[in-house]
């Protein structure tokens, strides 16, 4: 849809949500809610329920029983694919109500909001597919009395816990492959981004997905969502948000040795040789750190470039950024909107505060950006970095750039891979050998070569190194919430053992 096409404001009164379990709206009862605010606008906008580890329990209990039943997991592909597609529609249907949601509990801008809607209904129609296409292997080559089979079973029951910087596109790239696979879901969003995944789970159950197969239970991770992690009867964990957590995550899963998927944190390099087209390497440069407010995953937060191009590419940059249009979320010619919470505000600043101590040169930004209501911070870019500040190496989540330079090609790729995540990488270079040679090197899960932060339902997206384990997305994505079965089938008669 066309962003222009409605005219969008903070709803006079905040939204108020139960919880979905079995197919249906649970009510709050006696269980406390959160009133969640505008991080742009200082407005509480919904308000959710903190739901408690009994109702995890009771979640848990619906899944496995919508599991075990084979309501879901023993239709065929085909018709696990109508379903999908009918939730894909039922998405576009919902787009403005979602988007605005969206926008107004994380504060990114309307505009990219509706992308992110709409991008989730399309991986929806993507996975659609893969649930036709899944299928195992046969081994014909045993002889003549042996048949083997190897054969793809959902997991079984999924505990899904999300983050708040891309609430329903991070929920689209894991559901509909989950559901695909045949599995059943507890999905445990971020507490301060409920809503669509809340939405999400109506949409589902109107396109016709059986009751239990999808269950949505909100409130705080270290309550409901390590309740989770430790679940002796969830299969499996994805989990998407901080290395702390997701180590906790890994050690609560132990108890049952339950399969976990984790994508965590990145500290991703931009590296430009000075053979790169330097203007579009800039945009695409100021994009991938001003995207979400820096609030991403996969978001360019160390620029390395090349020292004989290094001054003129700074200047490039800068004058990039001062043209980046911050401010009200709800306009839609926003670029970059609100930072989500107060706490993560306080980090971003407080990294900016490290740069300067540290002796970083500070090239442009290096504050907050004034405003009435809710929290923003002006795009930052600190040049002069060296390896052993904190700003060089550890996840900030904001819109808060590192220059550090090359002089050869082996020393870009040392301060490249010069990191624990592994999560993504862009090259810049109009050298089909180097970019080759360079994205061979680099040791990360996605790499991006003249672009950056780009995505599609096909490629698998995921970490190397202390960016995560697993593979979410593409027909990876799908076998990923499977368990391989080996067969064999004996043909006729057997050779006694027993004389
Ligand atoms: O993430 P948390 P936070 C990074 C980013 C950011 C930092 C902190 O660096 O500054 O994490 O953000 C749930 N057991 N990323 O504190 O806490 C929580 O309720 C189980 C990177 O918001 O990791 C939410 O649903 N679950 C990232 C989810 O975990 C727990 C996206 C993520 O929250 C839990 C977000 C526990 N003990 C932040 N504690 C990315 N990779 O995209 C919390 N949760």
């Amino acid at each position: 849809m066309d962003v222009n096409s409605a005219v969008w404001t903070v709803p006079a009164r905040a939204r108020e949500f139960g919880f979905f379990v079995d197919g249906q709206w649970a009510e709050a009862g006696d269980r406390p809610m959160s009133e969640r605010k505008s991080p742009a606008h200082g407005v509480a906008v919904t308000r959710t329920v903190r739901c408690t580890k009994a109702d995890i329990d009771h979640a848990v209990r619906v899944a496995r029983t919508a599991f075990e039943d084979r309501r879901w997991s023993g239709l065929p592909g085909g018709e696990r694919a109508s379903v999908l597609l009918k939730a894909a529609a039922g998405i576009r249907a919902r787009v403005e109500e979602l988007a605005l949601l969206e926008s107004l509990e994380s504060g990114k801008p309307i505009g990219q909001a509706i992308g992110e809607i709409e991008g989730g209904a399309n991986i929806f129609e993507y996975a659609a597919g893969a649930a036709r296409a899944l299928h195992g292997d046969a081994f014909n080559n045993l002889g003549d009395n042996m048949l083997g089979l190897v054969t793809r079973e959902p997991i079984g029951v999924v505990g899904l816990i999300t983050p708040w910087n891309f609430p329903f596109f991070i929920l689209s790239e894991r559901v509909p492959f989950i559901l695909a696979a045949g599995c059943t879901i507890v999905s445990k969003p971020s507490e301060v981004t409920s809503a669509t995944t809340l939405l999400l789970a109506e949409i589902l159950s109107d396109a016709g997905l059986p009751a239990g197969v999808f269950n949505v239970v909100t409130g705080s991770g270290s309550e409901i969502g390590q309740a989770l992690a430790e679940h002796a009867d969830v299969d499996m964990i994805s989990f998407t948000g901080s290395t702390a957590v997701g180590r906790s995550v890994l050690l609560a899963s132990a108890g049952n040795f339950k399969k976990v998927g984790l994508e965590l944190g990145g500290k991703n390099p931009q590296v430009v040789f000075a053979d790169a087209n330097l203007d579009e390497a800039a945009d695409g440069v100021v994009f991938g750190i001003c995207f979400n407010a820096g609030q991403c995953c996969v978001g360019g937060s160390r620029l390395v470039v090349e020292k004989s191009i290094a001054a003129e590419f700074e200047a490039l940059v800068a004058a990039k950024m001062a043209r980046v249009r911050i401010g009200d979320p709800l306009d839609p010619n926003t670029q970059m909107g609100a930072i989500v919470t107060a706490a993560q505000n306080a980090t971003i600043l407080g990294y900016i505060e490290a740069g300067k101590r540290e002796g970083a040169r500070l090239v442009c930004g290096g504050e907050a950006y004034p405003s009435d209501a809710g929290q923003f911070v002006r795009p930052t870019v600190f040049a002069d970095v060296t390896r052993e500040m904190s700003i060089a190496s550890e996840e900030i989540f904001g819109p808060v750039l590192t220059i550090s330079t090359f002089e050869t090609f082996d020393e870009a790729m040392a301060i490249a891979n010069d990191t624990i995540y592994g999560l993504a990488a862009s090259i810049w270079t109009c050298n089909l050998d180097k970019a080759t040679d360079a994205f061979r090197r680099i040791r990360a899960g996605r790499v991006w070569v003249n672009t950056t932060i780009n995505n599609g339902p096909e490629l698998p997206l995921g970490g190397f190194k202390q960016s995560g384990t697993g593979r979410e997305a593409g027909i990876y994505g799908v076998e990923e919430y499977t368990e391989v079965k080996a067969t064999h089938i004996a043909l006729g008669r057997r050779e006694p053992w027993v004389s």
